[in-house]
């Protein structure tokens, strides 16, 4: 049996990833199931890949386990790819204040269709992207998932009660019909970025099971 922690406080992200990576001998576990404290290393990357390899690396060393990290985010075309890594905090051009979740989705959003003001339709084009990393200690695989939409006009988003942080202005492509907080999850775990980042992520584990420390 192999033991790897996911990087993540977060128990549903834990147990999403466990469902959708699930390969014999591989157990996963959550930081918080260490029953110890870890030091959170500050994700000072440029690139979801640079801060999701900053995370676990960090752990993997703390834990003595092999560790799979993810960092994810939007990237708007017309506005160069940002939000980008400050995504969870582009109200706040990437300061952490203490602003509740619910706070700073509608603050980010807020901003988004701001920035956008006056840009049409088909120059809105965006993405949902994430990178997941595995390390034990060294980085061993990598794998990356993108999910195709673009942000909405004001007045049209936002919509849906599903998902979370830009969901509500995100029209899937290619029909651009439908908000992804208008999917139910399985909807949208099938053909979202983090869905994709498994499946590869999944090809990667079988491919590198073997060069993981028993424990
Ligand atoms: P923290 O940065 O607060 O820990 P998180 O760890 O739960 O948030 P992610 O890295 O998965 O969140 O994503 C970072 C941000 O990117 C998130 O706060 C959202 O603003 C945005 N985001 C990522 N995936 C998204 C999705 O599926 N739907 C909507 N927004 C998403």
């Amino acid at each position: 049996m192999h033991r790897i922690v996911i990087a993540t406080g977060n128990p549903h992200k834990v147990e999403e990833l466990r469902e959708m990576l699930a390969l014999p001998g591989l157990e996963f576990v959550g930081l918080a199931d260490l029953g110890r404290p870890f030091e959170e290393p500050a994700e000072t990357g440029t690139t979801f890949e640079a801060n999701a390899t900053i995370k676990a690396l960090a752990y993997a060393r703390q834990t003595g386990l092999p560790c799979l990290a993810d960092d994810s985010g939007l990237e708007v075309d017309a506005l160069g790819g940002a939000p980008g890594v400050i995504s969870s905090h582009y109200c706040t051009d990437g300061r952490e204040t203490g602003m509740s979740r619910a706070e700073r989705d509608a603050a980010n959003n807020a901003r988004l269709l701001r920035e956008l003001e006056g840009i049409p339709p088909a120059r809105r084009t965006a993405r949902f992207v994430c990178l997941m990393v595995l390390a034990a200690p060294d980085v061993l695989a990598t794998a990356r998932g993108a999910f195709d939409g673009r942000i909405g006009l004001p007045g049209t988003v936002p919509r849906g009660t599903h998902g979370f942080g830009y969901d509500p202005l995100f029209l899937v492509a290619p029909e651009f019909a439908e908000t992804s907080a208008e999917l139910p999850p399985t909807r949208k775990n099938a053909m979202s970025h983090r869905g994709g980042a498994a499946v590869a992520m999944l090809a990667e584990l079988h491919r590198v099971r073997d060069r993981l420390p028993p424990s």
